[in-house]
């Protein structure tokens, strides 16, 4: 089937890979022998890339696997459809995104498939279909109902190119915007917001109980960014005006306090620049309020300034300036002409210019010093969060608009739920520049307002297309509900998802959004408690780089026609190139298409190749020299099965001799092993790359057993049990494989029991074959290999039966007939473990 692009001499699978996998045949339906496996679903940007081949080989390896252990599998695909790039092709090419959208799914689902991946195209979701955002603005208003949706001005990003607010993450180091290049503005605008806030602690704390690897859960803790400390209350001196909170992580540098510092938009900062008639300049560092308050303890004036180190929305926006023990308090004491107190003596480390707790180490120190504030309500422990609320509005066309509607009366107003979706109009200008394109469209902004009817408008923004995938692994568990995002006993019965494959630049934002929305569920009683860490296992696939070739003369990145054709020599220096691996990228020239790998070498080998090629969380060098190799084990396994094939079909094996028993006890062992330690890879490690390895040495070892015993059963089990684990890895050729292997009467694999490959299940070790009968012992006489003995491999555990079986053999005692036995000869056993 030349769909499946396996490119071998195979032939016909009667049925395509994707529908033979028996993902649906579960054999049980209890919960506990469920498995979501879920890969990160796609942006639909046009075609595969290779970073897609290895995250979905990954995910369909484990989703195969398990399906044959009998366990209900849920493995889904779907398509976060909405975002920038199809709002970018309709303005530099009027292309409606939509038409643009769907168009680059017909082709990578096709593309997909071609991979021989076990989607369950059944539950297949798009972002952008209003059947999907329904439930997205539905979130939304349930958010706003519960107090976690909510609206402030709030300065952002602002991409003057791209006339839209950025994501910090979306800014670079230098101030520029990652997409257009432009230097980025801070702007006031008025924003709606999740608050993630809400769920600090929970989402940090829920980290612990995680299969994740330690550098994400230590990203996300980072983010989150808890700080434990303390807050104190300054007073103001001379007025009733509310005291001053500050918070601080070093409550016992309490009396090294010499300023107070607050943010720009701190009250006090706006009033206190009305009373004095002054306005901030961009670069003002700081500015004397002329105000003081008191020190909470000694009850000394304290001067207030205004600190552009302040951030805003950061503790409380007030920061008490501790110049001897930190560092911007430092640089601004000294810009300001501030005192410095120092309290700490670095030496011993205890507390000086303290008062009564002059002496103290500075960690007694602390708690002594808050303490005693709280005894006058000036003070109290606090923690702090570092996790900022989520700026969910986008000035953008291409996204689910924001389900709510402005009236001059009754202010923000919930489009009501029957009223639901919220339908993008098609017909939206789009120049890339002034704002949301959704303003363009009067007849859709101009509405009723729902609670009085006069005239009013929508908004006009559309929400982060983070908000769509925060919550599609949900809507997989039911993915068609036309009265809710899903249903609760769908959902609790699949979720949480037990293994999540995707891409480590996803760590933080993604997967922490995902967990706050899934925890927001639990709150609404949408799903259960157990559910409300919606990845269990985290798995975290590495870059697939491309080889690239830097001139040594020049240093610029060369283009293959610029090499040599052995691709040695830069042809116009003829200087050999700098060969390194780097991200793939159009500017290096090292990119490499997917299509063009299935075409020449076949899925089921791109697949066993991306699996072989490096373990799965590290970057995958790709060296299409090496993919030959791969080829060669299919050719070999293609191989082993013919041979099981020709052999005669009537006949009872013969009896075999003593040298054909052993080397068949070998094969069982190796067989066995290999069972076991593959199962092992794909149920615990991941270690998909030294699985294809192991396949391979067993593949050799298969190869080696002499022709006059592949008629033995022994021999026919070990090729049935390659093909059978390699299924997963390699669908279609298993497929093809199996089959041919149950038109044989020698095959382990009998026609009436199993329909194909992955209903035949996953082949089970034999524990007492798992040790090998017989061993080979080197015997070495006084540092010189002498011979190889076989022997009953019970012996090794027996040293001294062992030694007796050594010394009893007549080619060692001729050997040792003039030698005198001292007793401390040494005995090297096949694992190498010394005997004496
Ligand atoms: C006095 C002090 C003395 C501080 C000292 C540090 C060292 P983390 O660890 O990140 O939580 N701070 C508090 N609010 C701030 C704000 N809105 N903007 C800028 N800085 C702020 O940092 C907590 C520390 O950062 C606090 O502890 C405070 O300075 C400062 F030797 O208080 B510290
Ligand atoms: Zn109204």
């Amino acid at each position: 089937k030349t769909s499946h692009g396996s490119g071998l001499p195979l032939q016909e699978s009667s049925r395509p890979a994707h529908e033979s996998s028996g993902l649906t045949a579960a054999s049980s339906s209890a919960d506990s022998n469920k498995r979501y496996i879920l890969a990160m679903f796609p942006y639909p940007s046009g075609h595969l890339h290779m970073g897609h081949v290895r995250v979905y080989t990954l995910s369909d390896c484990l989703a195969r696997f398990h399906a044959m252990n009998g366990r209900q599998v849920l493995h889904p695909m779907g398509w976060d459809a909405f975002g920038l790039p199809a709002e970018n092709a309709a303005i530099e090419r009027g292309v409606a995104p939509g038409e643009w959208t769907i168009k680059n799914i017909e082709y990578m689902r096709k593309q997909l498939q071609r991979l021989g991946m076990a989607f369950d195209w059944s539950k297949e979701v798009t972002t952008c279909a209003p059947d999907y955002y329904r439930w997205t603005q539905w979130i939304f208003l349930r958010l706003l109902k519960a107090g976690l949706a909510y609206r402030k001005n709030a300065v952002v990003n602002w991409d003057p190119v791209d006339q839209t607010v950025l994501a910090n993450e979306q800014v670079d180091e230098n101030g520029r915007s990652w997409r257009s290049g432009a230097v980025v503005e801070q702007k006031l605008l008025n924003q709606w917001f999740f608050k993630i806030s809400a769920f600090s602690n929970e989402l940090l704390e829920g980290l612990d109980q995680l299969a994740w690897p330690e550098s994400v859960k230590q990203m996300q803790r980072n983010w989150i960014g808890k700080s434990t400390g303390a807050s104190f209350t300054f007073r103001f001196a001379s007025s009733e005006q509310a005291p001053l909170q500050v918070f601080t992580t070093r409550p016992d540098t309490l009396f090294g306090v010499t300023f107070v510092a607050l943010a720009a938009d701190h009250p006090v900062t706006q009033q206190r620049l009305t009373e004095l008639g002054v306005t901030l300049a961009a670069n003002t560092q700081g500015l004397d309020l002329k105000l003081n308050v008191l020190h909470p303890i000694t009850g000394k004036p304290i001067p207030v300034y205004y600190g552009s180190y302040v951030l805003s929305d950061y503790g409380t926006g007030a920061v008490m300036g501790v110049p001897a023990h930190d560092e911007r308090d430092a640089t601004f004491a000294s810009a300001m002409s501030l005192p410095t107190i120092p309290v700490i003596i670095a030496e011993t480390g205890t507390l000086e210019n303290s008062g009564e707790f002059t002496g103290l180490p500075a960690k007694e120190a602390a708690a002594a010093i808050v303490a005693k504030a709280e005894t006058t309500g000036s003070g109290s422990i606090r923690t702090e969060f570092r996790l900022r609320d989520w700026l969910v509005s986008r000035q953008r066309y291409w996204g689910a608009p924001i389900p709510v509607i402005h009236c001059p009366k009754c202010e923000v107003v919930p489009v009501p739920e029957h009223d639901l979706p919220v339908v993008l109009p098609t017909d939206a200008k789009f120049s890339g520049r002034g704002g949301s394109p959704l303003k363009t469209v009067a007849s859709w902004m101009h509405v009723n307002c729902p609670s009085c009817g006069g005239p009013a408008t929508r908004d006009a923004d559309t929400m982060d297309t983070f908000v769509d995938s925060s919550w599609y692994f949900a809507r997989f568990t039911d993915p068609h509900n036309t009265t809710a995002p899903f249903d609760t006993e769908a959902a609790n019965k699949a979720m949480p998802t037990d293994i999540y494959v995707g891409g480590v630049e996803h760590a933080i934002l993604h997967l922490l959004y995902a967990r706050f929305l899934t925890r927001f569920f639990v709150k609404e009683g949408l799903l259960k408690k157990e559910a409300s860490e919606p990845f269990q296992r985290l798995l975290t696939q590495g870059m697939v780089q491309g080889k690239t070739f830097k001139s040594a003369v020049s240093g610029k990145y060369l283009l293959p026609t610029e090499l040599d054709s052995e691709q040695k020599l830069e042809l116009q220096t003829g200087v050999a190139p700098k060969v390194v691996y780097e991200k793939m990228s159009k500017s290096k020239y090292n990119g490499v298409d997917p299509q063009t790998m299935i075409d020449r070498y076949g899925a089921d080998v791109l697949r066993i190749f991306t699996l072989f090629k490096a373990p799965p969380e590290m970057a995958l060098e790709w060296d299409e020299n090496a993919i030959a190799g791969s080829r060669r084990w299919v050719n070999r396994v293609i191989e082993l099965v013919e041979t099981v094939r020709q052999v005669p079909r009537e006949g009872t094996p013969s009896s075999v001799s003593d040298a054909d028993s052993e080397v068949l006890d070998q094969l069982v062992f190796t067989t066995n092993a290999t069972i076991k330690s593959i199962t092992n890879s794909f149920e615990h490690t991941f270690a998909f790359n030294t699985a294809v390895s192991d396949l391979m040495k067993l593949s050799n070892t298969i190869k080696d057993v002499p022709a006059r015993l592949h008629t033995q059963p022994q021999y026919t089990h070990a090729v049935t049990t390659v093909v059978q684990l390699m299924a997963p890895i390699a669908p279609v050729v298993a497929s093809e494989l199996f089959e041919r292997l149950s038109h044989t009467q020698q095959s382990a694999a009998s026609p009436e029991t199993a329909r194909d490959v992955f209903s035949a299940g996953w082949p089970v070790a034999n524990d007492m074959q798992l040790k090998p009968k017989t061993m080979s012992l080197v015997v070495q006489i006084r540092g010189k290999v002498r011979l190889t003995l076989k022997l009953p491999a019970r012996l090794v555990e027996d040293h001294s039966a062992l030694k007796s079986a050594v010394l009893a053999d007549a080619q060692v005692q001729k050997l040792l007939a003039n030698a005198k036995l001292t007793g401390s000869e040494s005995f090297v056993a096949p694992r190498g473990n010394l005997i004496n």
